[in-house]
């Protein structure tokens, strides 16, 4: 049987919003919106990261195996207004990173995971085309800064679903429902990816950068052409098109008519791949804010409005295998469920290591896999429903408790996935 390698990363991802809490950024707005979070709930100050809870979770990942952690820095406090750093704030996360290292976990770090502060959200957000030089200049800022505690960077988390949810289906700030405006928030996602690959290899060029993606598994339910041409097009609506992007350098419709961007192609040094399940589609007159192809799949893991899919651990070997291609090395960056059953959660886990296990047979260049995640967050317009974390968070008192996940997870970092 296939082994993982002695230097795989095992560890699990946070990014900042969800554990640190909300600040001066977009979304803390959108969750004053009436309606904007399913539950009523805010991210408040979270799973209390900014104030020390922090180190305490990641002294626990360490002691259970862990490897390496996935984290992100939150640009509303590193640059509160244009031009205007603010060192404290990056001492805070330098300081974090040093005791991660210290603890012994190889760090990948997200500059861009979700919000944008508040100046940017103004300008327009992603529609705003000097976003692409600002957050160019934030990655340096970073990079400068941090540059010594990184071994990884990702740039952006999950561009196209940023540009789905937040531009086409006002669900996400900005909330625009206007589905013209997703090809230019993803097109500028991706010149922003280049721009900060760039800025972080000014001061860094030794730097290991990468893109992170989200990539379900879109199949159709029944054997019509109807649901294969949906499932097809959902797909490439969310993981194709920019997979196409990536190879070519080129962006494509519904992105772009073959227009360059100067870079791309060699602008990813690994890619990390986001994966929880799989979709049916089946067409339905009904379904139109889906472009006619409903989610049909059974059992699947819902909460509220946000489905994650049918568990399907062939499908994170599906991806691995598509991404393979590219020709750079690859890291499950996220891969986890949202449920109270732990005996789920652990099954769960299991079988999608086991699925990690079965690309690498196949000679796939895996280097790692992050679990989400560490400890309960706020999960975006779910609010804190959702419960993905290892820890068990009570956010009155802010203790934590370790699932049973926890301690399966923790055999398999010490066995090597085993
Ligand atoms: O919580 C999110 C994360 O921020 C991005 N990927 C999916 C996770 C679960 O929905």
């Amino acid at each position: 049987m296939t082994s993982f390698p002695s230097d795989f990363w095992w560890g699990c991802a946070t990014s900042s919003h969800q554990v640190e809490g909300g600040t001066d950024n977009d979304w803390t707005d959108w969750e004053r919106r009436p309606g904007a979070i399913a539950d009523g709930t805010r991210s408040g100050d979270a799973a209390r990261w900014w104030s020390g809870a922090a180190e305490t979770d990641l002294e626990r990942a360490a002691s259970w195996g862990h490897t390496a952690t996935r984290l992100s820095v939150e640009w509303s406090r590193l640059e509160p207004e244009p031009g205007r750093f603010d060192e404290a704030a990056f001492e805070r996360y330098a300081k974090l990173l040093e005791h991660a290292g210290a603890l012994g976990l190889s760090r990948l770090l997200t500059i861009n995971h979700f919000t944008l502060p508040r100046w940017v959200a103004r300008r327009g957000a992603w529609l705003w085309d000097d976003i692409v030089a600002a957050i160019g200049r934030f990655a340096e800022a970073c990079a400068k800064r941090l540059g010594t505690s990184v071994e990884r960077w990702a740039t952006i988390n999950e561009p196209s679903l940023v540009a789905l949810l937040g531009y086409a289906e006002a669900l996400w700030p900005p909330g625009h429902r206007d589905p013209r405006t997703f090809g230019p928030a993803l097109a500028n996602m991706l010149r922003a990816h280049v721009s900060m690959t760039r800025a972080i290899k000014a001061p860094c060029p030794n730097a290991s950068v990468g893109l992170v993606l989200n990539m379900p598994c879109f199949d159709p339910s029944r054997d019509l052409l109807i649901d294969r041409g949906l499932a097809w097009l959902q797909d490439h609506a969310v993981s194709g098109v920019v997979l196409r992007a990536l190879e070519s350098g080129r962006l494509w419709p519904p992105v772009g008519l073959g227009t360059r961007i100067e870079g791309l192609q060699t602008s990813y040094d690994w890619l990390g791949l986001n994966y929880y399940g799989r979709y049916a589609v089946r067409f339905s007159p009904r379904a139109y804010e889906m472009a006619f192809g409903a989610h049909v799949q059974t059992p699947t893991s819902k909460c509220g409005e946000t489905d994650w899919g049918q568990p399907h651990p062939q499908g994170l070997t599906r991806g691995l295998r598509r991404l393979a291609p590219l020709g750079v090395p690859l890291l499950v960056t996220e891969n986890g469920i949202q449920t109270e059953d732990d005996a789920v959660r652990t099954a769960y886990l299991r079988s999608h290591v086991a699925a990690v296990r079965d690309a690498l047979a196949e000679g796939i260049d895996v280097r790692g896999y992050f679990h989400w995640s560490l400890v309960d967050n706020f999960e975006w317009a779910e609010g804190w429903r959702p419960r993905f974390g290892l820890l068990a968070l009570d956010r009155a008192t802010g203790e934590r408790t370790p699932r049973a996940t926890a301690e399966v997870y923790a055999q398999i970092c010490r066995n090597h996935g085993e």
